[in-house]
């Protein structure tokens, strides 16, 4: 069974780093009972983060793709308009940039959008 204090067991992350604290007068009460949490054995990692694109096509209407950048990317009327029109007149561009899960579900939510309404628009996620 585990016990409730996790710090105290062998294989946890943290180590405890007993002082050498003297024991002068042989009483036992010496600064041997006190502990450091120290820092964790292993290197917390950034997430990595990803840009989410949209994809020019000559089929979707700029309405739905405004109405899209709104609802799935949290961007202004204006904001939406202006990637919009980005991605029409260039053929690609960024909706925004995640860590994988919340990138994957944006790019899930459009593509289901889209298929759902049968326009062709594309949304695709790539590793910064
Ligand atoms: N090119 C489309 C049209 O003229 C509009 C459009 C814009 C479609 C952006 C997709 O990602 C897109 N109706």
């Amino acid at each position: 069974m585990r016990a409730a204090f996790p710090f105290a067991q062998p294989d946890s992350r943290l180590r405890l780093a007993k002082e050498d604290g003297g024991d002068k007068d042989g009483s036992g009460a010496g600064r041997s009972d006190t502990a450091t949490i120290t820092k964790p054995k292993t290197k917390s990692k950034r997430p990595s983060l990803y840009r989410v694109l949209i994809l020019n096509d000559d089929y979707t209407p700029m309405e739905f793709v405004v109405l899209v950048l709104q609802d799935v990317f949290n961007k202004s009327r204006e904001d939406a308009m202006r990637i919009m029109l980005h991605v029409h007149n260039h053929g690609v561009g960024e909706c925004g940039v995640y860590p994988f899960e919340v990138a994957e579900t944006k790019v899930t939510r459009v593509m289901d959008a889209a298929r759902k309404n049968q326009h062709p628009l594309q949304c695709v996620m790539e590793k910064q």
